[in-house]
């Protein structure tokens, strides 16, 4: 019987169904919002008209206070007015900041502000200078994660204001943070996708010269867009302009391989075609449609046309700038995430966007899934320990799984995992199995966690290049070099660089380090239903960078060309079956 949950079964009718119907989506990445003065949503009186005389503002300008009035209270005589929208990412008490320009007067330095319509805050006497400079709000606003809006509006005239910024307590302001409520020059990173489908859910490195972490290439040729598969998705925020759309892309100087599709929100798809002629190597190319945007968050999506075309970079430019050409990289790319292991994370935004991926998908195939897991290790041990063969079929099923995994947080726009840290806590704030359980309809398999903490999980020292060594594990690992019994034959490793073969470094894994963790977390991370606690793609993350540690190593290169057609080294590979022990003894 073939499993529901190994292919990309669905195909694109699926596809297309997940993707519109995606979560309210991240766009670039901030971890607070900060506003233009000069870009209202709504205004009145002269917070309508921006200014730009007074030099060192931030954007395109900022706005003065014309309307003069000194009421202790705000009292609806302030003919002022501005009021802006804004997003914040969790819940907690903020305080609103402005960057003001008082023209060191005491007759210029006061207004009012109110958050989500609350009660009018007055600002007054603010602490003299001259210049541009951050002043602190008075109040404090406990906000829930999601959209709300501020309002400023005048007391006495001359007041100027640039930028505003919305902070948890206890915070200053970033000089410089960007802000998108006005029409701004964005650049991501095309392999910083949200969503993904198909031969775009690959993080390609091959081709030199590309910016970031890689670039995403078309699978496949599909002069039809709608029958093309491959898909990747960019949320954008912006302010209300027209934008043109820039790609830096790679096409080999190949006619064959030089088109793609692209589309802004619900406008018709563009094909691009004929770049070949830019020449090779990576390159920047405008699209030939460009798009009149709303402030808010737009999407920007791209298929496949031609197979072989790389897109490394994307950017976003108001039609009044101009945009980027050549081969230069081109700005920073704004969307890419910084956080590289669980430890980064904030936790209970990134952990709970985490834990609801992983309970739909638990949803959605758990039911098959963590059976299936069970009788894999039913059949197969704990992993790794029963002699040849079963280090490979280890890391290859649970590898299977983790690129399931990460294909369903792509489609569905959700988050994947991220490996767990090895220094400090590892469980934090993240829930245990309970969840997924309830929602494979499997509770029957639920047992609480043993430890509400696991701390400095650290890498036994033979499966580190360094060799440190961690006192929590042995310092060497013995392995049979060709039997499953063969004592006095076993070969001592002591480092990661000298595996001979994935098999032997799958041993070396399974045995003590993997089950070690399992174990130590205990609950249902301790059975064979492990999955359904969402630390375990975290644990598994972990040990995925230490094979491609060791795939990167002399030995595991050497492994890899003598092996090119392995199943383990096929890309982004999800099928679960061949992954038992007896698949891989040598014949
Ligand atoms: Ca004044
Ligand atoms: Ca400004
Ligand atoms: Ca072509
Ligand atoms: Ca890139
Ligand atoms: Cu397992």
């Amino acid at each position: 019987m073939k499993s529901r949950y190994v292919g990309h079964a669905g195909g694109v009718a699926l596809v297309l169904a997940v993707g519109l119907c995606a979560p309210s989506a991240l766009a670039q990445y901030y971890p607070h919002p900060y506003l233009e003065a000069e870009c209202p949503d709504s205004s009145t009186g002269s917070y309508v008209t921006r200014q730009t005389s007074v030099t060192g503002y931030s954007g395109a300008g900022y706005l003065r206070s014309a309307g003069n009035t000194t009421p202790p209270g705000y009292n609806n005589t302030s003919t002022d007015r501005a009021t802006y929208s804004f997003n914040v990412k969790a819940g907690g008490s903020f305080v609103l900041w402005l960057r003001v320009n008082t023209n060191n007067s005491a007759s210029d330095d006061s207004w009012f502000h109110r958050v989500d319509g609350s009660s009018w805050t007055t600002m007054s006497s603010v602490p003299a200078a001259s210049g541009w400079r951050w002043v602190a709000g008075t109040s404090a606003y406990s906000l829930a994660a999601g959209a709300h809006t501020v309002e400023i509006a005048n007391r006495e005239d001359g007041l100027n204001v640039d930028k505003l910024a919305i902070l948890p307590q206890g915070t200053t302001p970033t000089a410089g943070a960007a802000a998108y409520n006005c029409p701004t020059t964005m650049y991501f990173e095309a392999e910083c996708r949200k969503g993904a489908f198909a031969g775009y859910q690959l993080d390609k490195t091959t081709k030199a010269g590309y910016s970031g972490s890689g670039y995403l290439e078309s699978a496949s040729t599909s002069l039809d867009v709608n029958t093309s598969t491959d898909e990747a998705t960019y949320f954008f925020e912006t302010g209300a302009a027209a934008y043109n759309f820039f790609f830096r892309i790679h096409n080999s100087a190949n006619a064959s391989q030089d088109s793609w599709f692209y589309r802004v929100d619900s406008a018709s798809w563009t094909a691009m075609n004929n770049t070949s002629g830019l020449g090779s190597g990576f390159r920047w190319v405008q699209g030939t449609a460009s798009a009149t945007l709303t402030r808010g968050v737009h999407t920007l999506r791209i298929r496949n046309r031609e197979s072989g075309l790389s897109i490394d970079k994307l950017a976003f430019i108001p039609t009044t700038a101009t945009g980027p050409s050549g081969t230069a990289a081109g700005n920073a790319a704004v969307n890419c995430e910084p956080f590289q292991t669980r430890s980064d994370w904030t936790y209970g935004v990134q952990d709970a966007e985490y834990e609801a991926t992983h309970r739909a998908y638990m949803a959605a195939y758990g039911p098959h899934m963590l059976p299936h897991h069970n009788q894999w290790h039913t059949l197969n041990g704990a992993g790794g320990q029963n002699g040849l063969g079963s280090g490979t079929a280890f890391l290859g099923y649970h590898r299977a799984m983790m690129n399931d995994f990460r294909r369903f947080a792509l489609e569905t726009n959700g988050r994947s995992w991220l490996p767990i840290s090895t220094t400090g806590e590892t469980l934090n704030m993240l829930g245990d199995a309970y969840d997924a359980l309830q929602a494979a309809n499997l509770l029957t398999e639920y047992y609480p966690r043993q430890a509400t903490s696991v701390v400095n999980v650290g890498i036994a020292s033979y499966l580190t290049l360094s060799g440190a060594p961690d006192a929590k594990f042995a310092s060497t690992v013995s392995i049979c070099p060709t039997a499953i019994y063969c004592p006095g034959s076993e070969i001592v490793y002591d480092n990661l660089a000298d595996y001979p073969d994935l098999d032997r470094l799958g041993r070396a894994i399974g045995f003590e380090y993997h089950r070690w963790f399992h174990s130590a977390v205990g609950g249902t991370m301790g059975t064979n239903y492990s999955p359904a606690d969402p630390v375990f793609y975290g644990w598994h993350a972990l040990i995925d960078k230490i094979v491609d540690a060791w795939l990167a190593t002399p030995n595991g290169a050497a492994w890899k060309a003598a092996n090119p057609n392995h199943p383990f080294l096929v890309p982004g590979f999800t099928n679960h079956h061949g992954w038992d022990n007896l698949d891989h003894v040598p014949q």
